[in-house]
């Protein structure tokens, strides 16, 4: 029901009461207005003076080639719940005041005009996620909304969605909600394609809802793409149909996803932007696998890594990336290749003999290991992603398309890019997010593109990734260990970098960090406190 439908006599007393009140709060609105309230900064912008309020009975009026998108309109409902979570009770006297004005509804925004260009949907790296907003009064005479978002593409539209809603607040006096400083004028693009958070579920198993909520509050921060670390050494979660045994390496039988669980995770991190980019950790990380299939190991005593003599080895791994590849439609898939320790490969007779005959050393079978899984996944038309020990040691013989994920310290990125090669920036110093003595200011500082000069290989840093590993974490802690650092994060990867790296930080970023985390709190995200006792304090 709106106001609109109110009995006479009921507006009328409401006036009454409304006319009083607004005269004696108008006075103290605007208190706190100077403060822009948007995380992460969009690359342009510029504010006004106004205060707007909204309509709770907001309509969406949706056009362009892709105006039939499912994605933006059940955006568009998500983000009407949220921005009105408050205003069930109507806001009468702002209702009544306007009308005063003139205006014929009573809201100065009664309607979000969404134009999206094209109707291709597809969603993959470097997808564009421009947008224009425009939130400015109806003066009456423009025939568009007062408020219009136009993008190239729904996710473009979506990001636009984040930032309306950024500008929309509640205001506790009015009961209403408002858009503080329009007119507003936003043009916004993010600085790298590959905005990432990385959750491990194998240390620790996460239900699907709770992988949900953590994909649903990325969009938030403008995040895209979630790094599914399905597996490792401790536990082999996924259903694979080609080999059924492998998910007895779980924690129990309940703690798993069915290929119907990743599929709708799939699918609920497409309606919101994001990609999941899965990740098979090979050769280390994988003493799991042999729960259901010991002969994966090379012995009772040598259960990692995984035995790169048999061809049983890479038949599974390719079985495992057949099965996936119908769940995963992002183009980038992660081999892991990381702390890999080939010793007891040397100490294993059958191992040991398969080396002599090829006249390999063990870091030679280390490299054929991570070459052959490569090769599997370009055949399957993924992009292989490794973790950044495969390029310290056989940089040259990797496949030139490979993305070197950094990891150990800020070092590989500008020596990986000089050599041609893509690069995500995850420096464990100040990107992983276990780490909690990291303080936020640490986490927003870091800079991908450090020690990176020429243009053309700055370029080739695709990103950056937040990394959650989880073996102190699982689904009663993980959304403060990720929040509100990520977030951090997820600015520097968003934002131009002009925009954000120079001045005082305390001054021109904490506010607005500080906002941020409390909008996530607000939206049901359980956002650790940014002055937290995990931050180190200055010497005294
Ligand atoms: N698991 C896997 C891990 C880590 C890595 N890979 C890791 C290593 C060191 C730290 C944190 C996490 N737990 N598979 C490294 C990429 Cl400090």
């Amino acid at each position: 029901m709106s106001l609109n439908s109110s009995k006479p006599i009921t507006i009328f007393f409401t006036a009454i009461l409304a006319l009083f009140f607004t005269l004696a709060v108008s006075f103290s609105v605007d208190l706190n207005q100077s403060f822009t309230y948007l995380w992460p900064l969009p690359s342009q912008f510029t504010s006004g003076n106004d205060t707007l309020s909204v309509d709770p009975d907001l309509s969406l009026s949706l056009s362009g080639n892709g105006g039939r998108s499912r994605i933006v309109k059940e955006a568009f409902d998500r983000y009407k719940a949220i921005i009105f979570k408050q205003s069930s009770s109507r806001a009468a006297y702002v209702y009544i005041k306007n009308v005063f004005r003139g205006l014929r509804s009573g809201y100065d925004i009664t309607k979000l005009s969404i134009i999206v260009n094209s109707d291709n949907e597809e969603l993959q790296l470097g997808v564009d996620e421009s947008y224009s907003l425009f939130v400015a009064k109806n003066n009456g005479q423009s025939i568009i909304g007062e408020a219009t978002i136009e993008a190239n593409t729904v996710y473009g539209a979506l990001r636009g969605l984040e930032t309306f809603s950024q500008l929309c607040s509640f205001d506790f006096e009015t009961k209403s909600v408002q858009v503080y400083k329009a007119p507003w004028y936003i043009q916004d693009e993010p600085r790298f394609a590959f905005r990432g958070l990385m959750l491990d579920t194998s240390r620790h198993y996460l239900p699907v809802d709770v992988i949900k909520e953590i994909i649903e509050s990325m969009s938030y921060a403008k995040l895209n793409v979630l790094h599914w670390h399905i597996l490792d050494e401790q536990s082999f979660p996924l259903e694979v149909p080609s080999y059924p045994k492998l998910w007895q390496g779980a924690y129990t039988k309940w703690e798993r996803y069915t290929v119907d669980d990743a599929s709708e995770i799939v699918s609920f991190a497409k309606m919101r932007g994001i990609n999941v980019m899965a990740e098979v950790d090979v050769p280390g990380h994988a003493e799991s696998w042999g729960a259901g299939y010991p002969d994966l190991w090379p012995s009772p005593t040598c259960k990692e890594p995984l035995d790169v003599a048999k061809n049983f080895t890479f038949e599974v791994i390719s079985g495992i990336l057949a099965d996936m590849r119908k769940i995963f439609p992002f183009e980038l898939f992660h081999l892991g290749g990381d702390e890999v320790n080939t010793d007891c490969w040397n100490s294993t007779p059958h191992v040991k003999q398969w080396l002599q005959d090829r006249n390999m050393t063990t870091k030679e079978a280390y490299q054929y290991f991570v070459l052959k899984a490569q090769e599997i996944a370009i055949s399957k038309n993924w992009t292989p992603v490794n973790w950044e020990e495969t390029f310290n040691t056989f940089a040259t013989k990797l496949n030139p398309q490979t993305v070197v994920h950094n990891w150990l310290g800020p070092g590989v990125c500008p020596k990986a890019v000089a050599k041609g090669f893509k690069c995500i920036y995850s420096n464990q110093g100040v990107w992983y997010l276990d780490h909690l003595d990291v303080p936020w200011n640490n986490t927003y500082m870091a800079e991908p593109l450090e020690g990176i000069d020429e243009a053309s290989q700055q370029e080739l840093v695709i990103g950056g990734e937040v990394c959650m590993w989880a073996e102190t974490a699982d689904a009663s802690n993980v959304q403060q260990t990720i929040w509100p650092r990520a977030a951090a994060a997820a600015e520097r990867l968003w934002t131009r970098r002009e925009a954000i790296s120079t001045g005082n930080i305390t001054l021109t970023a904490l506010p607005r960090f500080q906002y941020f985390r409390c909008l996530l709190n607000r939206r049901g995200v359980q956002a650790a406190p940014v002055a937290n006792f995990y931050a180190r304090q200055p010497p005294t």
